[in-house]
């Protein structure tokens, strides 16, 4: 992000570290995919609440974890026995929150709290079918949940952008009054991922769906059905695997009724891989976001997907979509809805958001810089909108921890189980700015080895920090993580952190890998509605200048560049952004405002996308 001079490598080595943790890639997450496919029941909606700082529902005044049957505990009910009895805890309808939704938005009172906020649901439930298994799952709660029914709790989950699920075991679950308490913690903390430091705002709570999710005794996990790497494409090949919870006997059918095609496979291990061919689908594209309904059938359960079919590869100094090179025309985004300064969670959100991508002429999004809902990559994939999608190890994570790495990958690997049926996605970044030095390199080569393990499909790559100066006009992008990813992408600002918007007039970026070029970030920010000349910072003409002065640049770059995601579509909430006048709490690098009007920069944009797109043609 700002000018540096370039840095020589830290020697710091822990190899022998990593290599240990090599050996822990295969470890796989327990995620259920295809939630929505599942006989769900939905827990969104209101929920009781009690804010707690002190953690004095988890802890005692020794400050030790609480006995699962304390009465004082949080998650124990809080309806005294007789009147005598002594009740410190306890959830009131005065005290309400909504879920989905961060806490921040829903009262004033939120708007700056990092902590422990207990949530409290009452439900009923009868099983559909005795025999079902139920498993709680939650879409996402940041950043740690402690899951409690009835008084026992289900599990832990850390990370606040990624899925999990715990199994309900029958001898819990009740017919009447079941009562769910979930432990909320934002607190930000130095050995997380992301870690204490990050240019957005961190929104608590349960901030995606709560659902209650019955699948049969043995039932399908999650599947991988796409198209192979460089499969031949006049008879296209689906390969993957279906992945059952226990080892089952008896076959699994793919069936896609528009191609009618339906292949049947043995079961002999709890992994079946698959393999067929998809002669005659139609390649799914930007231009053609064709999905077809897959059914997937084992002797217990049909589950049913859309999935879209479509190659990528980085081939030299390209990137290739079913075999041809493509520029993407991307725009970053975060997780925001800033009209009413809150996270994004439904699918009108995401259709509002990907709405205004595709009136800036985009055909890519980059997801920055965590997994965003579900909802946004299953619409990417109908609205024909390329996804790069990451996890936040942004800037300053602990790379020395070995617990941090494992955090982190915890969080790639449900990031790539969710979404890995996405056509849309096509890049996994596994980071963003992260300094350089050999620690973080065997740090992230490890992400990039343990992404590449759960996906051999899409394009690998991170956003890296670039070292320029202003006195040079060409700039190199030699950090030695180039070496391991499929594209090159680096973050630039010339002309914001440093220097002026005409620092970019003659500037050239060169990298020392044979890979495609990408521009990851470049932005400037304006505050919506001031007006000056194009040298007064803030104004909406000293934005419009950065990227006219961007846009040439962009043109004169080297063949291998092959596309942007400029930062940012919306301007969004960060609390490092203190200037009184001009961003009071918010990052105004957006090209859409607090509004989501259009800053005098969106068409500058706009235009160069649509030349881009016309001469596609
Ligand atoms: C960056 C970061 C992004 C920031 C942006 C900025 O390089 O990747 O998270 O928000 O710069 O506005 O400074």
């Amino acid at each position: 992000m700002l000018l540096k001079p370039v840095k020589t490598c830290m020697k710091q080595i822990l190899p022998f570290l990593f290599t240990c943790l090599l050996l822990q890639l295969k470890a796989q997450t327990n995620l259920i995919t295809n939630i929505g496919a599942r006989k769900i029941t939905s827990l969104n909606g209101k929920w009781q609440y009690i804010i707690d700082p002190y953690e004095t529902g988890f802890y005692d005044y020794r400050y030790q974890e609480r006995q699962e049957k304390d009465r004082d505990a949080y998650w124990n009910t809080d309806i005294p026995q007789n009147k005598t009895d002594k009740k410190e805890h306890g959830y009131n309808n005065k005290y309400i929150l909504t879920v989905p939704g961060d806490w921040n938005s829903q009262d004033s009172k939120f708007i700056y709290y990092e902590g422990t906020v207990w949530y409290k649901k009452s439900f009923d439930f009868v099983k559909s079918k005795s025999s079902d298994r139920v498993f709680i799952y939650f879409g996402a709660v940041n950043y740690r949940a402690d899951v409690y029914l009835n008084g026992k709790k289900l599990g832990m989950h850390k990370g606040g952008f990624t899925p999990f699920n715990f199994e309900i075991p029958d001898s819990v679950l009740k017919a009447k009054d079941n009562f769910l308490v979930v432990k909320v913690d934002n607190k930000r903390s130095k050995d997380e991922v992301p870690t204490v430091n990050t240019d957005w705002w961190n929104y608590g709570g349960i901030t995606r769906d709560v659902l209650l999710a019955e699948v049969p005794q043995n039932f399908i996990k999650d599947y991988f059905i796409q198209l192979k790497k460089s499969s031949p494409l006049n008879n296209p090949e689906a390969e993957g695997w279906v992945k059952l919870n226990n080892a089952q006997s008896g076959s699994v059918e793919i069936d896609i009724p528009e191609l009618k095609i339906k292949k049947i496979f043995p079961v002999t291990d709890s992994i079946v891989n698959i393999s067929f061919n998809v002669t005659n689908a139609q390649l799914w594209s930007p231009e053609n976001p064709k999905l077809y309904q897959v059914k997937l059938t084992t002797a217990s359960e049909t589950i049913t997907d859309k999935i879209g079919f479509r190659t990528i590869e980085a081939a030299g100094k390209q990137v290739l979509l079913n075999g041809k090179p493509i520029f993407m025309r991307g725009i970053s985004i975060h997780e925001e809805i800033p009209m009413d300064v809150r996270r994004a969670y439904s699918r009108q959100d995401a259709l509002w958001i990907l709405g205004k991508a595709k009136s800036l002429n985009c055909n890519m999004v980059r997801l920055a810089h965590y997994p965003h809902d579900e909802t946004m990559t299953r619409l990417a994939d109908s609205l024909g909108i390329l996804v790069w999608s990451e996890i936040p190890v942004y800037w300053t994570i602990d790379f020395t921890s070995k617990a941090v790495f494992e955090k982190a990958r915890t969080q790639l690997s449900e990031m790539i189980t969710r979404d890995h049926n996405r056509a849309s996605v096509i890049i996994w970044s596994v980071g963003n700015e992260t300094p350089v030095n050999e620690t973080r390199t065997a740090f992230m080569h490890n992400l990039i080895s343990a992404a590449r393990e759960l996906d051999a499909t899409r394009l690998i790559s991170a956003a890296l920090e670039t070292n320029y100066s202003e006195l040079e006009k060409t700039h190199l992008i030699n950090d030695p993580l180039g070496k391991y990813v499929d594209l090159v992408s680096f973050n630039e600002y010339l002309g914001w952190y440093g220097g002026l918007p005409s620092n970019a007039t003659n500037a050239t970026w060169k990298t020392i890998y044979d890979k495609p070029l990408f521009i990851s970030e470049t932005g400037a920010e304006a505050l919506s509605g001031f007006h000056a000349d194009s040298l007064t910072r803030w104004s909406e003409e000293y934005q419009a200048w950065y990227y006219r002065e961007q846009v040439a640049m962009f043109k004169k770059m080297p063949e291998n560049f092959v596309g942007i995601s400029p930062w940012i579509l919306l301007d969004f909430r960060s609390p490092r952004r203190n200037n009184p006048v001009y961003q009071q709490g918010w990052n105004n690098k957006g090209l859409l405002d607090h509004q989501g009007k259009p800053k005098k920069a969106f068409n500058i944009l706009k235009k160069y996308y649509a030349d881009k797109k016309m001469n596609e043609k």
